[in-house]
């Protein structure tokens, strides 16, 4: 049952599909504050939600804010990263004294929230508002589940991206040339991994412009389009936020003429200082701007592109304009002074905090066509609706695919976002590092952004900044073969990640030979859960409520209603100990091979996992299909030869429930339960 409340003049965020009635009963699920809500939170009860965030599946123990950050430091002492998932959902202990049902809440504002969950005071959960106005969805049920399923109802169906888009794919800051391009994808093959995409960072384009291809480095970009698509790799460019400033540039001219970039108090185009220098923001609000800016992705579409990733649509800000000026002043004034330990410090802060400063959002505006019915005007401060920027950069290219390819399935895959864009695409996960806590957040992030409707996600495997290890790798990718997106990716100036330019190609090759066994579980899996609104990865307190071991393990996930995994996320380890929450059959494999099986009883038990096995566990009673790579080919190189119908069955038990195979033509978008799910 879902109530809707109603707290000052909320702003629209376009988060839920349709509104219920508001609730007509007064509010008692949580206690008012003057700036928010509060709650005491019992021993023992878990709080999920945030999506996107630092620390634990419980959330318990740390203050989080949502706004959406360009933060490269993902940190445990940070308190947003890019994304705004304002859902919670209270899990008690079964039989403890406070609420005696899972709850869930929905703060829908496009403004900054402040959830202290236990941080101010461990026993109490304190939302509070910088602009106490919102609409609030309390969600009631008798399962977390069901509440999750509630929720993804009213928020709507997740995006759903090509087929293709499961495969592997390889990125790095950057390919500097097409040749460049031909050579990565050519040592991927000649060592054989499969691979399904190349991604383009910034270098393909010309001087950093959105929608423009580099005349001297991707000369022969059309030729290189071919090329790929007769290999089946698909290139995915990145589109950025600013669009840059010069004269001649018809992006720029024509955003200009038709008033579609945010402005200043004066009303004067918005100056920001991005990767091209000085840029305006196409205000993503604004419904023509929004319209006109998803259209410009037709240029590359027409040329045979079928795949995006939206970047620094925070907006990151390097630099505004007005605040640089103030900056070159100040040290004009810093020059003449015999700097102390006081002075040189304010002069170095000055130039760090000259990035996404937040004055700096208090310093532009949007044109909000939708920004609701009790606002005279639709001229809104930048803060007051920053969370909506990036899911609305995302809203236009989705928008202007349907209108421009209504029939096929595009990939899109956003940085920034708030509830209501995993309608419209995905998110990675930002610049993690090369570093194993990273790869225990990657584990961690997937359930809470699963229940806040984002399903294609994954983290850069690997690592983006920091230098990566051949081990870090391994383990990394024996987690990602898991994650609907499955990306390499990297940073300039780091280790370079190639799978081939590594010495244990053996291990890294079975690795991804399972991926690609795995593909059509993981795809059917991923559609019965954008269809059905529920999780494709679960925390283990969402299935044994009643097990409080299981209930505070956090880096073993259950995925699908089959299987459970239990990844290594520390260096040096053979092995580790599994929680075995119920009766379970280990699977091993070794090169994509079933090499090894083993009945495990409830309880912890070590495991041995050298690196290069994949451990997957089988519940009692389920089984799942695995492809089978037969006809002399013990590999295949894409998504695309993979043989969907012909599968091996893995079970557990003697009396296996059917398993519900979904599997569709992957490329349409003529989704359905009904048509494409058959029992195996
Ligand atoms: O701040 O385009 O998160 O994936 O490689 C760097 C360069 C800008 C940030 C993205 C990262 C990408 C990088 N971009």
């Amino acid at each position: 049952m879902i109530q809707r409340f109603r707290f000052g003049t909320p702003i629209e965020t376009g988060a839920v599909m349709a509104k219920p009635q508001i609730f007509e009963a007064a509010f008692s699920e949580l206690e008012l504050l003057e700036d928010g809500f509060s709650t005491l939170l019992e021993q023992g009860e878990i709080v999920y939600g945030l999506g996107e965030t630092v620390r634990g599946i419980n959330k318990r123990g740390w203050l989080y804010e949502s706004y959406c950050a360009d933060e490269p430091e993902h940190r445990e002492d940070k308190h947003a990263l890019y994304g705004a998932h304002n859902f919670l959902l209270l899990s008690g202990k079964k039989g403890g004294p406070g609420r005696e049902k899972p709850i869930g809440f929905f703060f829908d504002t496009p403004g900054r929230v402040m959830f202290d969950i236990g941080y101010s005071e461990s026993e109490r959960l304190r939302i509070s508002f910088e602009d106490f106005s919102l609409e609030l969805y309390v969600i009631k049920g008798d399962s977390l589940e069901q509440i999750v399923k509630e929720f993804r109802a009213l928020i709507g169906r997740s995006y759903i991206p090509p087929r293709w888009a499961f495969g592997y794919g390889q990125c790095r800051w950057s390919y500097p040339t097409s040749d460049v391009v031909r050579e990565v994808v050519k040592q991927h093959k000649e060592a054989g991994f499969p691979i399904d995409s190349l991604y383009l960072d910034i270098d393909y384009m010309e001087r950093y412009k959105d929608f423009t291809i580099s005349e001297q480095s991707f000369g022969d970009f059309d030729r290189l389009v071919a090329e790929m698509k007769q290999q089946k790799i698909h290139l995915v460019p990145i589109i950025d936020a600013g669009v840059k400033i010069e004269a001649g540039y018809d992006v720029y001219e024509e955003g200009k003429e038709k008033g579609y970039f945010c402005k200043d108090e004066d009303g004067e185009d918005f100056v920001v200082g991005v990767w091209p220098g000085k840029c305006h923001f196409p205000d993503m609000l604004n419904k023509d701007a929004r319209a006109w800016f998803g259209r410009k992705y037709h240029r590359l579409l027409d040329k045979g592109i079928d795949g995006f990733w939206n970047d620094m649509n925070e907006p990151a800000i390097f630099y505004s304009e007005k605040n640089l000026k103030q900056i070159f002043a100040r040290l004009e004034e810093f020059k003449k002074q015999n700097l102390d330990v006081k002075t040189f410090f304010e002069m170095t802060g000055l130039v760090a905090g000259a990035s996404n400063n937040l004055e700096d959002h208090t310093s532009f505006y949007h044109h909000y066509s939708e920004i609701s019915e009790e606002y005279s005007e639709n001229k809104i401060r930048h803060d007051k609706v920053h969370n909506l920027f990036g899911y609305y950069m995302t809203k236009a290219a989705a928008e202007a695919f349907e209108e421009l390819c209504p029939e096929k399935r595009i990939l899109l895959f956003s940085r920034a976002s708030y509830i209501g864009m995993h309608r419209y695409g995905g998110i990675w996960q930002g610049d993690n590092m090369s570093w194993w806590s990273h790869l225990l957040l990657n584990i961690k992030m997937m359930p809470s952004l699963n229940m806040c409707g984002f399903l294609y996600t994954g983290a850069d495997l690997g690592g983006f900044g920091a230098d990566v290890t051949e081990e870090l790798l391994i383990r990394f990718l024996s987690f990602g073969i898991f994650t609907p997106l499955m990306r390499n990716h990297s940073a300039l100036g780091t280790r370079r990640q190639e799978l081939y330019l590594f010495d244990k190609q053996k291990e890294m090759l079975g690795i991804l030979k399972m991926r690609y066994r795995l593909l059509p579980y993981l795809y059917s899996e991923y559609m019965k859960a954008a269809l059905r609104g529920t999780m494709m990865f679960r925390p283990l307190g969402f299935v044994y409520e009643e097990d409080e071991i299981a209930r505070e393990v956090e880096d073993q996930l259950l995925l699908g209603e089959e299987i459970m995994i239990a990844p290594v996320h520390e260096q040096n380890r053979t092995g580790r100990t599994v929680y075995i929450p119920e009766r379970m059959k280990l699977l091993r494999f070794r090169d994509g091979e079933l090499y090894g099986e083993e009945i495990l009883e409830k309880g912890y038990v070590y495991i041995r996992m050298p690196l290069g096995d994949i451990c997957i566990f089988v519940r009692e009673g389920h089984k799942f299909p695995l492809a089978v790579f037969g006809k002399g080919k013990d590999c295949v190189c894409n998504t695309e030869e993979i043989d969907y119908q012909d599968l091996e069955l893995l079970g557990f038990g003697e009396h296996l429930e059917a398993y519900e195979y979904y599997m569709d033509d992957g490329e349409t978008k003529e989704y359905s339960l009904e048509r494409y799910i058959r029992q195996l």
